[in-house]
């Protein structure tokens, strides 16, 4: 009798070990099955963004924030596309794609440029320009390598440019609070532990508004081809043998003798600092500069660094432009045509002699797109999350920057992910 008894209670005890093994096994199973939902449509969604923007017809197809708000992937998971929203900070998440030529790019803005942005400092500003400059000056305040060979673990200056905007972390002046400021995990809104001072990472001063750093506003990723807008190379203007080209361009678009008088008031060897310029030495009207605007430039350059969307750019980056006031700013914003592409209308706003210096560092039109892609698992218990930058204009177009920032945590509302918990589909 007794020894039965032992024999049941092994033998049960063996069961019970028996099925904790199994269900650990099937947690993990179905842990990894989720991690492998997350990351496969985190993929899917990289997919997604690369096509929506080289498929697009016009900016509204690229903009529309519906295009990226809860996309389902039936029976695996849900994806978003976030970016930070642009006036309110609070806790309302945005959707949608950034045009990385609406930020400052810190391989071609001078000190001034820089130094337009709040929160830039003068170390800093100098400290950039002796980074990517190839000698070894000190700019007043910067920084070359007999600097940095005395950090604790030295290195050199680059003296080349800025492969990603996270190297700044190297540079003398910056730290992650210049940076990112209290948004650490990058989504543009204020988290409780944001908010909270040093109850728990990172510090804040638990002010209720959310310093956003410099983060947002900087890349190094605004490039573009010096074409029009179907992909055909401009006329140079201020090249001699493009003259026939050009009064070419001014028959096909107005009348001989229009396109005459405008050739004569620009003779040969005349050269422009940029269309703008243009535009104002050459007597035409503002709806004719219009339709040639896109067509010509002044440069043989193939490639256009660094220059500024002005049609979708933020107030704080169009500030940066030299010679720029609030007011000019404030005009701009207000007049901007909706859906467009080109810079033709900034003669309408801006006098020559704020029109002029800005000429050559602005563009109408998006090329490279920076997207950050969060994607869940159906069951929530798995997310993944990553930050991309598509060159739509490379043929094919191609990735140009991809970084995982998922260990910055889950970005959006808490409750998305107790409602997959508790194994409700999202709205
Ligand atoms: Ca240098
Ligand atoms: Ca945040
Ligand atoms: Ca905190
Ligand atoms: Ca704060």
């Amino acid at each position: 009798m007794i020894i039965t008894i032992w024999v049941t209670v092994v033998l049960a005890s063996l069961a019970l070990i028996f099925a904790r093994t199994q269900r650990v096994t099937a947690y993990f199973a179905a842990n990894a099955k989720a991690e492998m939902q997350a990351s496969m449509i985190l993929d899917g969604g990289v997919q997604y963004v690369e096509a929506t923007i080289v498929n697009a017809e016009s900016i509204e197809d690229i903009e529309d924030q519906l295009l990226y708000d809860t996309m389902e992937i039936e029976d695996a998971g849900y994806f978003w596309v976030i970016r930070p929203p642009e006036y309110d900070i609070d806790r309302e998440p945005e959707y949608g794609l950034v045009p990385e030529n609406c930020k400052i790019n810190i391989n071609t803005a001078d000190a001034n440029m820089l130094m337009g942005l709040s929160g830039m400092t003068n170390e800093l500003a100098a400290s950039i320009i002796d980074w990517r400059d190839e000698d070894d000056e000190i700019t007043e305040g910067g920084a070359e390598s007999d600097y940095y060979q005395l950090e604790d673990h030295p290195y050199d200056c680059k003296n080349a440019p800025f492969e990603t905007v996270e190297e700044l972390l190297l540079v003398k002046g910056c730290t992650e609070e210049i940076l990112y400021g209290e948004d650490t995990n990058l989504n543009g809104m204020l988290d409780d532990n944001e908010d909270d001072g040093d109850l728990s990472d990172p510090i804040d001063d638990r002010n209720g508004s959310l310093d956003i750093g410099l983060f947002r506003y900087l890349t190094v990723d605004s490039n573009e081809k010096n074409m029009d807008v179907d992909g055909n190379a401009r006329i140079n203007i201020n090249n001699s043998e493009a003259r026939s080209d050009l009064t070419t361009l001014l028959e096909e678009k107005f009348k001989e003798d229009r396109a005459l008088e405008i050739m004569v008031r620009m003779p040969e060897g005349t050269t422009f600092e940029n269309i703008l310029d243009f535009y104002f030495r050459s007597g035409l009207e503002p709806d004719e500069f219009e339709e040639i605007a896109d067509s010509i430039t002044t440069t043989d350059d193939t490639e256009l660094d660094g220059l500024i969307n002005v049609n979708l750019a933020s107030k704080e980056v169009l500030l940066c432009l030299p010679g720029l006031e609030e007011g000019d700013v404030d005009a701009l914003v207000n007049s901007r045509p909706e859906n467009e592409e080109g810079i033709a209308w900034v003669v309408d706003v801006l006098d020559q002699e704020k029109a002029v210096p800005i000429g050559a560092l602005i563009t109408g039109r998006s090329s490279r797109y920076s997207a950050d892609i969060v994607s869940v698992s159906q069951n929530g218990r798995a997310f993944q999350r990553a930050r991309v930058i598509i060159d739509p204009e490379a043929s094919p177009s191609k990735i140009v920057y991809w970084k995982s920032i998922s260990h910055l945590g889950w970005p959006l509302d808490r409750e998305i992910l107790e409602t997959l918990r508790s194994g409700e589909p999202l709205e």
